[in-house]
């Protein structure tokens, strides 16, 4: 231990920014009426990456394999928000306990970013702070919101929440100098051109430049601090966006990611890649640039070593809220094959958190019941899913033109056919425990029908009315 503490001082420091509910929505990466210079020269003098994706479309899934380097289904994270009461098995332990093995500070949150950016949010017993042993002790992390010159080595793991749909957007909005004007943007082609939804499009991006500041800050204190040199910033988000085909779906909204990597003291910067990385992989990468040795059970691999060959993102949707669904998908960053093994489930669910937070899915099914919307607009809103999606994704990045019966692709079809069973059995859960929670959202949405007509209807016509209000107010009523 002694040892390892006096090589950790060589060692670099290493920050995990991670933005929530984000797609590829930066300037760099050539999203319209954005401005993110913070990002841009990150990626300019760091390595921007063409083809990340996370191995869940939705929050505690995917952090949960970040959290391990191992996929969620595997060690049985993959429903979401559950199995909060059962022990990581014990072969598996989080990549923190292995980093603060070798010397590091462990780190959790900013004191300065937007709600001090501490969630976790992982499917296994866990505290944020403490020792861990996985038997009595299930400490993350060693300290809160500080990262100082006496923590060195160390990792810091801080969440960029504004970008999270909740009630603060507005206020964010109103708070900004240079509001994005809702007439510039540019709504991808499967949402219907419209003024709510290009409003609510607007209000996002204005989320994004405030996140893009707070990178900026923590740049800037890295500077002040002589740090930078050798610290690696890595940018990446823990889902897609909160919107049509986005956050929750196997689509690549929902699951392709930005991912930077920023350090100018071992990597060379302005470099793009555009082989395909999978979230864990990322967690694999600290480890390695902490000079840890990888433990067996990693399915993630290091991005920079010369040994790295990953050909597919394994990507699954498991349990979320009161939706049990399961779909698994694997893509190449060229190809994506996705199996909905509950086709029954349409892809608009009703699911009563969504209803809180999709002001497009209401416009658009309003529309849609008018008769309104076109033929890829109107996708979303299938009465079933296809039991098969097999999308070609360097000539249709917009997942609009299913393969999948096409004679023309049977081959292709077949091959990821094939590979994502290959990776169902590698990836087959360690146990079947499953303690499900079961979220009030449900209740709430009821509540808000039959005693708040007027702001439910409020909601059907777009307004984002939020959750987290209604469910403290409702919970007050069944005192
Ligand atoms: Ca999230």
């Amino acid at each position: 231990m002694i040892s390892n503490q006096l090589y950790a001082q060589d060692r670099p420091n290493i920050i995990w920014l991670m933005a929530e509910d984000m797609s590829l929505d930066l300037e760099c990466y050539g999203m319209h009426a954005v401005h993110t210079p913070n990002l841009n020269l990150m990626s300019e003098q760091g390595v921007l990456f063409n083809n990340c994706f996370v191995t869940n479309p939705i929050c505690s899934p995917s952090r949960s394999a970040m959290m391990v380097g191992t996929h969620q289904v595997k060690i049985n994270a993959h429903h979401h928000r559950s199995n909060r009461d059962v022990l990581l098995d014990k072969q598996y332990k989080p990549f923190t306990y292995w980093l603060r093995e070798a010397g590091y500070t462990c780190i959790l949150g900013h004191h300065g970013v937007f709600d001090k950016g501490r969630k976790i949010d992982v499917n296994f017993q866990h505290v944020a702070v403490g020792p861990w042993d996985g038997k009595e002790q299930f400490g993350l992390f060693d300290k809160l919101d500080h990262f100082e010159k006496e923590d060195q080595p160390f990792f810091a793991q801080i969440q960029l929440k504004v970008t999270h749909r909740g009630d603060w957007w507005n206020e964010i909005r109103n708070q900004s100098d240079h509001p994005v004007n809702p007439d510039s943007v540019k709504l991808p082609e499967f949402m219907a051109d419209h003024s709510i939804i290009r409003l609510d499009w607007a209000r996002y991006l204005d989320q994004v430049e405030y996140m893009d500041n707070e990178v900026g800050m923590i740049f800037r204190e890295l500077e002040e601090k002589r740090m930078t040199d050798n610290t690696i910033v890595i940018f990446i988000a823990d889902n897609g966006r909160c919107n049509i085909w986005g956050k929750g779906y196997l689509h690549d909204p929902g699951l392709h990611i930005p991912l930077i990597v920023h350090y100018p003291g071992g990597l060379s910067g302005a470099s793009v890649r555009n082989d395909v990385v999978s979230a864990t992989d990322i967690t694999a990468t600290i480890m390695d640039m902490a000079g840890i040795d990888l433990p067996e059970y990693m399915s993630g691999q290091p991005i920079f070593n010369e040994g790295f060959n990953r050909e597919y993102v394994y990507a699954a949707r498991d349990l979320w809220d009161e939706i049990e669904d399961k779909s698994r998908a694997i893509t190449s960053g060229n190809w994506k094959y996705i199996r909905n093994d509950k086709p029954q489930i349409p892809f608009d669910a009703g699911q009563a958190y969504l209803e809180f937070y999709r002001p497009a899915v209401h416009i658009m099914r309003q529309l849609n019941s008018e008769g309104k919307l076109n033929e890829v607009e109107k996708l979303f809103f299938q009465k079933t899913k296809p039991a098969e999606e097999l999308y070609n994704l360097a000539n249709d990045p917009l997942e609009l033109n299913n393969l999948a019966k096409d004679p023309d692709y049977a081959s292709v079809l077949e091959n990821l056919r094939n590979t994502t069973c290959v990776y169902d059995e590698k990836m087959k859960p360690v146990s079947d425990i499953y303690h499900p929670i079961v979220p009030n959202s449900v209740e709430v949405l009821e509540w808000v029908k039959n005693e708040k007509p007027e702001l439910y209807q409020e909601m059907i016509e777009g307004v984002e009315i939020g959750l987290k209000t209604l469910s403290n107010e409702y919970r007050k009523t069944k005192r």
